[in-house]
């Protein structure tokens, strides 16, 4: 029996495969496949609306295990990948963005999506965060924003608003807090958006548009801690009497200034895509130079070119 030959993703080498003919037409995973354990999170944490829309969108735009990797830090939103049956890390505090960043680069093929909480991704994280987003390294960056440190049992974070008392600030919070939007938008990011774990319509749209950006894409998600900040959404939820403004019909996404702005309302502010413009990613950048090195020592081999770089250093 012939055996289809399929292109290898890392080169132009054709390499053969034993996978079924083309005519056998792949089913998606369903989310008995691709959920793992069950989540230890506090029952009624926001963090499982996220984690069920995950699941519905590799369900929806089958996404394989071996073409997805989640990685995140360290917190409670970042056990994220635990309960994903597919490839993925659970990285160190703050430090999922250059793991992932790693793995965006060297392997285009993957939709690599982050998970963190505020205080990995703009705290101990906040360095790589700035970095990655000006870079503009293709990958889906997705905080779970509870306004605390949830898993350490209620410190303050740098997005927990002045006033917030917690173990750290027994009698409230006294520094200016981040805002996530404005931070993204600052440091450089193509695709930065905002939404809520209450509204999972909202959640999918902005992960689908989100994952289909070429590039650097921020989603902030509200994602209420029941146990250490309840309540602090409320606001936002019409639910609970709040307000879930989407963001204006007029507003230009590729204008940076009118983000800025929309980032800068008071809270429960606006929802939706606020940032979106086209700027070539590090991804393509490293492949036009791999490329033109390869040119420039065509007919070497790998360890040649090395040894030649090697022998200029000397
Ligand atoms: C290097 C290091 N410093 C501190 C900690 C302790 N620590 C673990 S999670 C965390 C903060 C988690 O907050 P956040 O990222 O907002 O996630 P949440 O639990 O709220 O989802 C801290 C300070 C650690 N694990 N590693
Ligand atoms: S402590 Fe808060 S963030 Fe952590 S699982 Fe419980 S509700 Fe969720
Ligand atoms: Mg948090």
């Amino acid at each position: 029996m012939s055996v289809p030959a399929i292109e290898s993703p890392r080169s132009n080498t054709t390499v053969t495969s034993a996978a079924p003919p083309a005519s056998t037409e792949r089913k998606g995973l369903s989310k008995k496949e691709i959920a793992a354990d069950h989540p230890t999170w506090c029952p009624g944490c926001g963090d499982f609306s996220v984690l069920a829309l995950y699941f519905k969108l590799i369900e929806k735009r089958k996404l394989w295990q071996e073409k997805i990797t989640t990685v995140s830090g360290i917190g409670c939103s970042s056990r994220f990948p635990y309960f994903v049956q597919a490839y993925g890390a659970h990285y160190i505090h703050g430090r999922s963005l250059p793991f992932a960043s790693g793995v965006s680069l060297s392997r285009p093929d993957l939709h690599v999506f982050v998970f963190g909480g505020d205080g990995d991704m703009f705290s101990i994280g906040g360095n790589h965060f700035n970095h990655v987003a000006r870079k503009n390294i293709k990958l889906t960056c997705v905080v779970m924003d509870n306004w605390v440190y949830g898993l350490t049992k209620k410190q303050t974070s740098p997005t927990s608003p002045l006033g917030f008392k917690s173990k750290t600030d027994t009698w409230g919070a006294v520094d200016y807090p981040i805002n996530p939007m404005k931070q993204a938008i600052a440091a450089g990011a193509t695709f930065v958006a905002r939404t809520t774990s209450t509204n999972p319509n909202h959640v999918m749209q902005m992960m689908e548009a989100a994952m289909d950006h070429d590039g650097f894409s921020f989603v902030e998600c509200l994602s209420e801690c029941v146990e250490f900040y309840e309540g602090a959404f409320d606001a936002s939820n019409p639910r609970k009497g709040g307000a879930f403004n989407l963001v204006p019909s007029g507003h230009d996404v590729t204008d940076e200034t009118a983000a800025y702005k929309l980032a800068g309302e008071p809270f429960p502010g606006y929802f939706g895509i606020f940032h979106k413009v086209n700027r070539p990613t590090k991804n393509a950048k490293e492949a036009t130079l791999n490329a033109s090195t390869r040119e420039k020592f065509k007919g070497l081999k790998d360890w040649q070119i090395l040894q030649k770089s090697f022998d200029r250093m000397k």
